[in-house]
């Protein structure tokens, strides 16, 4: 291809809104553009990344024995209703009605697409077991869309569906997909970590997260210096060491803390340490407003929260209802005497005796709190963070924190939707079963630009190969320069002959100018046509990973490149 001819839009400048690597180099270098909030459009060298992410997809699925599908992106609101999710989530899912008035929503995931098909064609056993799956547009009205690919409203998932007969076969069909997703992140080039996760609002045991390691993700995976263990943090959970058995309840008191509100200052003040201290945070849910407590050294973990109250929103408070609730201003919340809202504790407040809250009073706390005498605790629950440092939870190693892009995501589902949507199937024994079901996700937009996050430097992207947008840029120094041009010319022939996917950057742009360009796209090889190559008949191969710029002679091009493209090192 002919880089005149292609639309590649490189720009110099990086949008404002671009905070992160992969968000900046993909509009900076013409693979993507925004078309609105959270809402992208692939140009060109875009396509050709989804195009080999996707393949390489393909072929995983398809050798674990996936087959693949395409489910419509418009799916109607009985199906939903069926299920009972219609009116689960909130506006997150994409809601419209058609010319008839009817109600339908855009495809954030495919659960039940899949399961009311299925309902209607596994009759036996022996039509079990399937991987069905497919590669198609979710819609999820994130409130904050942001980092370009990485959190969209409009994103592209594989989603694969296992349907079996038992759990022993969803085992078989989940470890499947566990060495699939191994094989495929690995052929993407990326460094990840297959992490145990929350299995989270849609229940079911087992679920791993594969993340990719990079300081811009979203998530905090925790794993062990020691053993295997690695797991989404909001998952992590230690036991609590246990309370001491001969500490003495003293008498409770209400001692003045003047401006004293953050566990710090509290602390400083009444010169006691945070872990003597109980932090109350006043959490709204759908249903009520409760009063969460963890250990003054430690954070709440929401999710476990979230799970314990087995809610369907939660968020903290604002100062209003705190102040309503707790009779004082924010920071001075406390569960002694607090009146009408359940109080959920963290095993380790459970535990501690003569403990510091805040008195529900402006500039007043409590010390020699004791619970069970003092305040009532209505919900033991583990609530609360690990955070790095702390021990690992299957050995006495110590755990360490990293952060982590989720580029794939596998559950075990059981009878979750089966149930629920009636799809059951004849058992050998004769008896009608539920279908037995694990789903399986992988960001396609995402793991691009994962890739990216893991493979750029300060002059732009550098593609793994397998996933590269072409392979090798052909760089004619002077494009006027007949002989020169036609040199450049054969090499580049030779190589796309050959299958090599290369472009010759045949611009009547000065050198430097597309040499920046080649090496913020980030192809992998360029390959540079000057005085040399028809003087002493050589020219320069740069490798953009390595860095490094090799001499050859022109008839060796072709097996350098070959070499340096495909040899596995
Ligand atoms: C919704 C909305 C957002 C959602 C869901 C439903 C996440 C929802 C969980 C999953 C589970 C798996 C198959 C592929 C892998 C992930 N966000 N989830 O169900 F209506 Cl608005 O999607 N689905």
């Amino acid at each position: 291809m002919r880089v005149s001819e292609l639309l590649i839009p490189t720009l110099r400048e990086t949008p404002a809104e671009a905070e992160i690597a992969s968000h900046k180099l993909l509009l900076r270098a013409g693979f993507i553009r925004k078309t609105a909030a959270g809402i992208y459009t692939y140009l060109p060298l875009g396509m050709r990344v989804l195009r080999k992410i996707m393949n390489i997809i393909r072929e995983e699925m398809d050798r674990q024995g996936g087959q693949e599908m395409l489910m419509p992106v418009m799916q109607p609101a009985e199906l939903w209703l069926e299920s009972g999710r219609w009116h689960v989530y909130g506006p997150e899912l994409m809601r419209f009605k058609d010319r008839h008035n009817r109600d339908f929503c855009l495809g954030p995931t495919h659960e039940e697409v899949i399961t009311a098909l299925m309902r209607g064609e596994i009759k036996s056993y022996k039509q079990l077991p399937q991987l069905l799956y497919h590669i198609g547009n979710k819609y999820r009205d994130e409130r904050r869309p942001r980092f370009g690919l990485m959190r969209g409203r409009e994103f592209i998932m594989k989603d694969l569906y296992s349907f079996d007969r038992d759990e022993e076969g969803l085992d078989k069909s989940y470890q499947k997909m566990y060495e699939a997703y191994t094989n495929v992140f690995k052929r993407c080039g990326l460094t990840f970590r297959p992490v145990e996760a929350d299995s989270g609002a849609i229940g079911g045991s087992t679920t791993h997260e594969f993340m990719v390691l990079a300081e811009s993700g979203e998530a905090t995976i925790l794993y062990c210096d020691s053993c295997d263990y690695a797991a989404n943090v909001e998952k992590v959970s230690v036991p609590a060491a246990g309370a001491d058995p001969n500490a003495e309840k003293l008498e409770i008191k209400e001692v003045s803390t003047p401006g004293a509100h953050t566990v710090e200052q509290v602390a400083e003040f009444l010169d006691v340490e945070p872990h003597q201290i109980i932090k109350t945070l006043i959490y709204k849910t759908d249903q009520e407003t409760v009063a969460a407590l963890v250990r003054g050294d430690r954070e709440i973990n929401e999710v476990k929260l979230y799970n314990a109250l087995n809610c369907l929103s939660l968020e903290l408070a604002d100062a209003k209802t705190v102040e309503q609730v707790s009779g004082a201003p924010v920071g001075y919340a406390g569960p002694v005497n607090l009146k009408g809202i359940r109080i959920i504790a963290d095993p380790e407040v459970a535990q501690m005796t003569n403990a510091v809250t805040g008195a529900n009073k402006g500039d007043a706390h409590f010390i020699n709190v004791n619970p069970g005498r003092d305040f009532k605790i209505d919900m033991v629950e583990d609530i609360r963070l690990v955070a790095a440092g702390e021990k690992c939870p299957k050995c006495d190693g110590r755990l360490l924190e990293a952060k982590g892009i989720e580029v794939g995501q596998i559950f075990k589902l059981g009878d979750k939707y089966s149930k629920v949507l009636k799809a059951h199937f004849l058992d050998e024994d004769g008896r009608e079963k539920p279908i037995i079901m694990g789903c399986y996700g992988i960001g396609v937009g995402r793991t691009m630009a994962a890739a990216v996050e893991q493979n750029h430097d300060e002059n732009g992207i550098i593609w793994p190969v397998n996933i590269a947008p072409y392979h090798v840029v052909v760089i004619p120094i002077n494009v006027k320069d007949e002989e020169q041009f036609k040199a450049a010319e054969n090499i580049y022939n030779k190589m796309v002959e050959n299958g090599i996917e290369a472009v010759i950057d045949d611009r009547k742009e000065r050198p430097g100018v597309k040499f920046k360009d080649a090496d913020l796209i980030g192809y992998p090889l360029r390959v540079v046509v000057g005085k040399k190559a028809t003087e002493e008949n050589v020219v320069e191969v740069y490798n953009r990973r390595t860095g490094e710029t090799v001499n050859i002679n022109t008839e060796d091009v072709l097996n350098t490149v070959q070499k340096l493209l495909f040899a596995r090192a």
